[in-house]
């Protein structure tokens, strides 16, 4: 494929990464103003890189014509949460949508990996309206606290940097931080009911001062 056809090869990917943002990010609107709490902290969504897509497909060898079924996270939507409880709402909101279908979902919090990563992925298939008609793209969800999200960015970035030579010691220190990551975690949901009303009165104090 040349830069055109992957320019237009990846065009429903980046429809349904900006469709499934708005619709993540309205949800989140809806429900603070619904429930005075929202179980989404923030939402964020990036299409693979070339260069990530071509790496996955050779690890996984998966043929060039058979990317679309074979690399599931091509279109990824990340959505962040306070606390773990809050994971479990937002996923079984998402199995009950009717603008997507449930492929199947990987739980890394119960199963967390070698590295330590913790994060709940659900594939998704979406149908997204393009000009040529309708197009039935995979997309990856993942979900996970903003603790989980902060080790699994900086984890990212480090191997990134160092490919598959990440260093013992560095390797070994990003373990105890995934260990502290998960012990944060653990805290925040054991005064989980009390942020949520200090967080509560906060935002009643901020709305009464913007209307005076
Ligand atoms: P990008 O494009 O940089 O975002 P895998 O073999 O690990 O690729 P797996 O374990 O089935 O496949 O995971 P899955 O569900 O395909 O999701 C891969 C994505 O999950 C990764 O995207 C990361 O965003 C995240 N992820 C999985 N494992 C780890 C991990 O150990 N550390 C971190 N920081 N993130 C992880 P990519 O591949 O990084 O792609």
């Amino acid at each position: 494929m040349d830069g055109r056809d992957w320019g237009k090869f990846l065009l429903p990917y980046e429809q349904t990464v900006e469709e499934l943002k708005v619709k993540f990010k309205t949800l989140r609107t809806e429900l603070k103003k619904r429930e005075e709490f929202s179980p989404i902290e923030f939402v964020t969504g990036r299409v693979k890189r070339i260069s990530s897509i071509l790496e996955k497909a050779k690890r996984l060898h998966v043929p060039m014509d058979k990317l679309e079924t074979g690399i599931e996270d091509i279109a990824g939507i990340r959505i962040m949460c306070q606390f773990v409880e809050d994971i479990e709402r937002v996923a079984s909101i998402i199995r009950e949508r009717e603008d997507m279908i449930l492929v199947y979902e990987k739980d890394y919090i119960a199963n967390t990996k070698e590295s330590g990563y913790r994060s709940y992925h659900m594939i998704v298939e979406y149908p997204v309206q393009t000009g040529l008609g309708m197009k039935r793209v995979l997309a990856e969800i993942q979900i996970r606290t903003l603790a989980m999200n902060f080790w699994a960015t900086i984890e990212h970035s480090l191997n990134y940097k160092y490919r598959e030579s990440l260093p013992k010691e560095l390797r070994i220190r990003l373990k105890k931080a995934a260990e502290a990551a998960f012990k944060l975690d653990e805290e925040m949901s054991s005064i989980r009911e009390e942020i949520i009303r200090a967080q509560q009165l906060f935002e009643d104090r901020s709305n009464l001062v913007s209307t005076i």
